[in-house]
């Protein structure tokens, strides 16, 4: 038996996560861009299914290539994964966070707008919220606020002049990935604690686009770019304010085990 021929083992299947992720639609545009990907196909279904499919093929060394991020408690889960190179560039390289506001926030909201504003983070922050929940089963809901607490610094920087409100509304939207959890509800609870009345709605990438671009939504700290989330933010951003990134050094591209023979997304076999 030749194992190194992983296209066949894997069926000549890439295992990805739900239809509507920026990941899936890059991995789409990467299965057209690489002719060695000819016939293959993107498996979708729930970044659940894929981290249980990952787990299992672990489990047996078996091969499995999934469509991977970071920020991710998968990584640290599984400490053997490895991103496949990607020579085209389809999936770019450092990924980016950014917060982006419906236009008329900061007029009508400006306390709100500054403090979304001046909201930005670093990698290890948002993973700690993500393992905490996923090796101690803890809501990311609860992890999120215990996280506020022991942060008091870096609250009081997102803070700064921003003045206590009554009872002010604030809807985030949100995508439904424990990164974007965890930075929604973080902000959520830090507004909360300056008197804000906040909800978090979690929708799909397309509709958290559609959201703040027509006004239904005041903000969303979800989108990933320059890569991931480019068609949907192209698409709307004519309606939409950009105030910038609140997390650098994410990633996204083709993960597999290391176990695994291969180095580039070129290696698979036709
Ligand atoms: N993700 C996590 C999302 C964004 C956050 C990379 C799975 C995606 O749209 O692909």
């Amino acid at each position: 038996e030749d194992f190194t021929n992983y296209s066949d083992a894997v069926n000549y299947t890439i295992t990805g996560i739900e239809p509507g992720a920026g990941i899936t639609v890059t991995t789409e545009k990467a299965i057209e861009e690489y002719d060695n990907l000819a016939g293959w196909e993107l498996e979708q279904g729930s970044t659940g299914a894929m981290v249980t499919e990952l787990g299992k093929a672990i489990d047996n060394e078996d091969p499995i290539i999934v469509t991977g991020w970071n920020p991710h408690w998968k990584f640290a889960k599984f400490d053997n994964l490895k991103y496949l190179d990607d020579p085209k560039g389809i999936y770019g390289g450092e990924e980016v966070i950014k917060t982006i506001v419906r236009k008329g926030l900061k007029q009508e909201k400006p306390n709100a707008y500054k403090l979304l504003d001046q909201f930005q983070w670093e990698v290890e922050d948002m993973e700690s919220i993500m393992y905490e929940s996923a090796e101690n089963d803890v809501a990311i809901e609860d992890a999120a606020i215990q996280w506020v607490q022991n942060n008091p610094d870096k609250v009081e920087a997102w803070t700064e002049g921003v003045e206590d409100v009554d009872g002010v509304t604030v809807e985030l939207v949100s995508t439904p990935w424990d990164s974007e959890r965890a930075s929604a509800n973080v902000v959520a609870e830090v507004m909360r604690q300056k008197g804000f009345d906040v909800t978090i709605t979690e929708v799909d990438v397309a509709v958290t686009f559609e959201a703040i671009a027509t006004g239904e939504g005041d903000a969303s700290l979800a989108p990933w770019m320059p890569i991931t989330h480019q068609s949907f933010y192209e698409a709307y951003e004519d309606g939409f304010e950009d105030l910038g990134e609140n997390l650098t050094g994410a990633k996204i591209g083709l993960v597999v085990p290391d176990y695994m023979d291969i180095d580039s997304i070129e290696d698979l076999k036709p």
